[in-house]
């Protein structure tokens, strides 16, 4: 795979698809792993989305070997040419855009209408855009389960989009095991739930001064932390937290080690 050459393309529309990077087995462990961790979450009332559109944030929270969907080769070394080495990791969800049964959930969940993912000052859109999501298909895309709708090019665009307009759009298909990278600029909104599955893994990336979703510093006790893979520890921005107070350390980036 010529990535050189599919990352300028990127760059043109605002998506590209890298098709069948992991295998249908692979994919198919990874989802039931994820409806166990959903049903833990439900047995404890935690926070799953809602009813149409299930969400499991930081994932590999209660099964570390879930970290290898953060820290995929293909992801760094895109991740790496597109912001550089000290990228770090902004947000993570696994989301099944489904209409689920057998439970009854009024959470708020996010991705439904026109948005983009990106960064604003003031009305502007920053640009380019700081961040990257990443999205895995664990299951088929198909214009008939719910996939992730999208404008291509519109990554160009400095404003949000009308949330609820009608806009001509194409459909992100793409079969299990595919993963797409996405301007965070670009015009999306997840398609309309169906019965049918579609777990797939949202990660967002960004250079390491972005801050992050969630205090991966305090989330994990030590003992998990020591497990982290040199890459995880990274982009869990461990790197990269502010030291403590001018005593502790100058520099934010520790790598830089003033
Ligand atoms: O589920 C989808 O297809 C879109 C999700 C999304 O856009 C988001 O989480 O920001
Ligand atoms: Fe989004």
């Amino acid at each position: 795979m010529d990535i050189s050459n599919k990352i300028k393309q990127f760059k043109k529309t605002g998506i590209e698809i890298f098709p069948d990077i992991l295998d249908k087995n692979t994919c198919k462990s990874h989802v039931s792993e994820l409806e166990k961790i959903l049903e833990l979450r439900k047995s404890k009332g935690d926070y799953v989305g809602d009813q149409k559109n299930l969400v499991l944030y930081n994932f590999f929270e209660e099964n570390l070997n879930l970290s290898s969907l953060i820290t995929l080769p293909l992801i760094n070394e895109i991740m790496e040419s597109l912001i550089d080495e000290d990228y770090v990791l902004i947000s993570n969800q696994a989301k099944n855009r489904t209409n689920s049964q057998h439970f009854n959930v009024n959470n708020k969940s996010n991705g439904i209408g026109w948005h983009t993912d990106g960064r604003f000052v003031g009305k502007d859109q920053l640009k380019p855009s700081l961040c990257y999501t990443v999205i895995i298909a664990l299951e088929d895309f198909t214009e008939h389960n719910g996939s992730t709708r999208y404008i291509i090019k519109s990554h160009n665009k400095n404003y949000r989009p009308k949330r609820n307009k009608n806009y001509d759009f194409s459909t992100l298909e793409m079969s299990a095991g595919s993963i797409a990278i996405m301007d965070t600029s670009l015009w999306h909104t997840a398609g309309p739930p169906s019965k049918k599955s579609r777990w797939s893994v949202f990660n967002m990336y960004g250079p390491w001064f972005v801050k992050p979703y969630f205090r991966y510093y305090d989330m994990f006790e030590e003992k998990k932390i020591m497990k982290f893979s040199r890459l995880l520890h990274k982009l869990l921005h461990f790197g990269s937290n502010p030291p403590l107070n001018q005593n502790e350390r100058l520099a934010t980036l520790k790598r830089v080690g003033l």
